[in-house]
């Protein structure tokens, strides 16, 4: 059943720092993303920046944990943080671990935690949109620190970077050599480097990345660091802290704060223009259409379809309207 929420008294809650009127109004626009648009303009005045940290990694090197004990360092320092969980079997997510899910809920219930998981199918619009319109809603909101935990396999890692301001790989000890890492082109996207389970060794494996990192160039002048963590315990995790701050330091005194923000919404403003694009050619070429160029390939042959398709398209005229 979908619910109808009045938004403007949503939204004065959410002003309020109302976390109900925040979760609800995520919920509102994951489902009717048609509504972002009244939502946003209630917030165009506001001019707050979260500083977005994205952790990524192979299934089960411990990103949850980790995400868990610089949350507990940062909720320390007096800091607020969202959380995004991308990621099917994440204890945020209710996943097979639920012994961690039920500690992870301790830490939600602090007033300065929130946190949010998305399964990473069946969002209207894929994950990255979704992750997108969250963290504008955990910006507007006033957070400070926005996480997002992604498993690093297929694409969405290499989306999601393109979402965040700092990047974390997390590898665990016996990962592989370093041929494998830069195959992966994991050394790309790596911010700061984190050997997680250093209770179960990793020596060698931080020392292949330091070596691997010495031999590439960094146009940007930031020479990613390597962590080396137990975040169990939550030793090297303070460490961890400071480089992160560190490289948010250096992305605030370089121009590189603003490139990572122009690529964050460059993406953003292609989808919603093929969006757009896809409407009006709905408009511009009908079903009918469509169905009767289909019903002329099969009578004049297949290999006409392209010429077809072409013919659809001279008809269609796009046109930029000229400024002033
Ligand atoms: N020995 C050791 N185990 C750890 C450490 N950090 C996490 N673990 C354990 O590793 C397992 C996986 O941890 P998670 O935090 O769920 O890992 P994850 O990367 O979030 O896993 P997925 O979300 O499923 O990809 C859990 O059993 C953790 O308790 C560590 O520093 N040392
Ligand atoms: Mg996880």
């Amino acid at each position: 059943m979908k619910r109808n929420y009045d938004i403007d008294d949503l939204i004065n809650r959410f002003r309020q720092k109302d976390k109900i009127a925040l979760a609800r109004l995520i919920t509102l626009i994951e489902n009717q993303p048609d509504k972002a648009s009244t939502i946003f303009k209630h917030f165009e005045n506001l001019n707050h920046d979260s500083h977005i940290i994205g952790i990524t990694g192979s299934p089960g090197v411990g990103k949850s944990t980790l995400t868990k004990a610089i949350c507990k360092i940062l909720l320390e320092e007096g800091k607020s943080i969202g959380i995004i969980s991308v990621d099917p079997t994440s204890p945020f997510s209710g996943g097979a671990f639920l012994g961690d899910r039920v500690r992870m809920t301790e830490i939600s219930l602090h007033p300065n935690i929130f946190i949010r998981s998305l399964a990473s199918r069946g969002f209207r619009g894929g994950i990255s949109r979704a992750v997108l319109d969250i963290s504008l809603l955990y910006e507007a909101f006033g957070i400070d620190i926005i996480i997002i935990e992604t498993v690093g396999v297929g694409q969405s890692e290499f989306e999601i970077y393109n979402l965040v301001y700092t990047t974390i790989v997390v590898m665990v000890p016996g990962y592989g050599d370093a041929i494998q890492m830069q195959k992966a082109g994991i050394i790309e996207i790596g911010d700061i480097y984190d050997v997680n389970k250093k209770d179960l060794g990793g020596e060698d494996i931080a020392a292949n990345i330091d070596v691997m990192l010495d031999d590439s160039s960094f146009q940007s002048g930031w020479r990613p660091p390597v962590a080396m963590t137990n975040s169990i315990t939550g030793e090297g995790v303070d460490e961890l802290i400071e480089y992160i701050k560190d490289h948010e330091e250096h992305l605030k005194l370089s121009e590189l704060l603003k490139e990572k923000k122009q690529r964050r919404f460059a993406y953003k403003i292609k989808e919603l223009m093929y969006y757009r694009i896809e409407q009006i050619l709905g408009s511009l070429i009908s079903e009918e259409e469509i169905n009767q160029t289909s019903i002329n390939v099969v009578n004049e042959g297949k290999f006409k379809i392209y010429e077809m398709v072409h013919d659809i398209f001279s008809n269609v005229k796009f046109e930029k309207k000229k400024k002033g």
